[in-house]
């Protein structure tokens, strides 16, 4: 993977942040999402690879654009061949009530390197360095606390589990609840949780629950990048998903996906902060201009940058 990709792919996050900043607050998801879409799909054509969408905005029939197989990139011969994770908007809903934790996310891995994960849930535990190695999806919430702890060389009343609020984690938040650590229920926007896992300081230790396998992909290979670890396990809701997804080429229904395997090769991530979260600052608006806060890191250096960016619209038109 070219080194000046990573730092190009701040620029695709960016201008999405840019667009659907806009939209924070204002009680409409789908234009922030579009207007996130738009952007980033604008700004990948400037970029030089050939890139394969492999998880983004829908199939082709449901999504005018950044759809799955959809082709963007400059495309110039010799320039890489990658596979491309999107999520332009990663809380449309928290972008639309003003919430905190909307970010804008990409994802770089070389052509076949993404788990093509369907638009379906999947169960996920994820924990920064200290404790890699330390978890395991077939064990109980209450054991993997331990380990962590352990790892962390902490208590398990010291832990912070992030977990979406959902009813479907009724038991996971008990059995958490039970064994003393402490959560943070979120209404939506797993992945920037999973990444805070990873950041010293962030006040989140581990991220667990069922959220959407495509954003579990899109952590993976952000956790790869920062040392951080995760696993990942999809979960059918019907026969229709589980046919889909083999024609994805997934046949074991119960495997337990590490992140390496979500993500393979040597992977690039980046994310801007549309609403003020754990991980980053949202987009701040001023006179002629904005300023983001955003993330980016390669796995094959671990190399980790935080990038405040300074935008002059005078210069550079916000579409
Ligand atoms: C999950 C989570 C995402 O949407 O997919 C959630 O991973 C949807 O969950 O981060 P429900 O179907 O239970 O609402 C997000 O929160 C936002 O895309």
């Amino acid at each position: 993977m070219e080194r000046n990709l990573a730092m190009d792919l701040v620029r695709v996050t960016e201008a999405a942040a840019l667009a659907c900043g806009r939209w924070v607050g204002k009680g409409h998801k789908d234009a922030a999402d579009e207007a996130a879409t738009e952007a980033m799909r604008r700004t990948l054509d400037s970029i030089e690879f050939c890139g394969t969408v492999v998880i983004g905005e829908g199939e082709m029939d449901e999504a005018p654009m950044l759809y799955i197989g959809e082709k963007v990139g400059s495309g110039c011969a010799g320039a890489p061949e990658v596979d491309i994770a999107v999520d332009p908007l990663e809380g449309t809903n928290i972008c639309a009530k003003g919430k905190t934790g909307a970010i804008t996310t990409i994802a770089l891995a070389p052509r076949g390197g993404f788990l093509h994960a369907p638009d379906m849930y999947m169960e996920k535990i994820a924990v920064g360095p200290e404790a890699h190695g330390c978890i395991d999806l077939n064990a109980s919430p209450e054991e993997n606390l331990k380990r962590v702890a352990q790892a962390k060389s902490c208590y398990v009343e010291d832990l912070t589990v992030v977990i979406l609020d959902r009813p479907r984690h009724e038991k996971i938040v008990n059995e958490v609840r039970k064994a003393g650590a402490r959560i943070h229920l979120i209404s939506d926007g797993d992945v920037a949780p999973a990444i805070a896992a990873t950041v010293l300081g962030s006040g989140v230790d581990m991220l667990m629950g069922i959220g959407g396998a495509p954003e579990g992909v899109l952590a993976a290979a952000a956790l790869k990048c920062m040392g951080g670890d995760m696993q990942g396990r999809l979960v059918f809701m019907n026969r229709e998903e589980k046919a889909r997804a083999r024609t994805m080429g997934i046949d074991d229904f119960d495997k337990v996906y590490t992140a390496e395997e979500m993500a393979q090769g040597d992977v690039v991530f980046a994310a801007t902060g549309v609403t003020n979260g754990e991980l980053l600052h949202g987009v701040r608006y001023m006179s002629g201009g904005a300023e983001t806060h955003s993330i980016v890191m390669r796995s094959k250096s671990r190399t980790v940058r935080f990038i405040r960016a300074q935008h002059q619209f005078d210069y550079k038109p916000i579409y």
